[in-house]
């Protein structure tokens, strides 16, 4: 089951993963500094991206994205 849950969450990140191809450094994403990146702030430098985009790269669920979230959903 654990091993299941890696394989999706890989597809999603691969998934997702053009869609945020061209994104700048997580800390001038990060305009507060507190850490991680919300929806609101991502949108200030990829206006083009959707809520489900952004939900699809936030693992946890927790609404924001890590430095983790982040890198995984942008390295090539
Ligand atoms: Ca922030
Ligand atoms: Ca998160």
């Amino acid at each position: 089951m654990k091993k299941l849950l890696i394989s999706t969450a890989t597809l999603t990140l691969l998934a997702a993963a053009p869609a945020l191809a061209a994104a700048p450094d997580f800390k001038t994403i990060d305009t507060d500094g507190n850490g991680s990146v919300s929806y609101e702030e991502l949108i200030v430098v990829m206006p083009d991206t959707s809520k489900e985009q952004f939900a699809s790269v936030d693992l946890d669920k927790s609404g924001e994205l890590s430095m983790e979230e982040y890198t995984a959903a942008t390295k090539s």
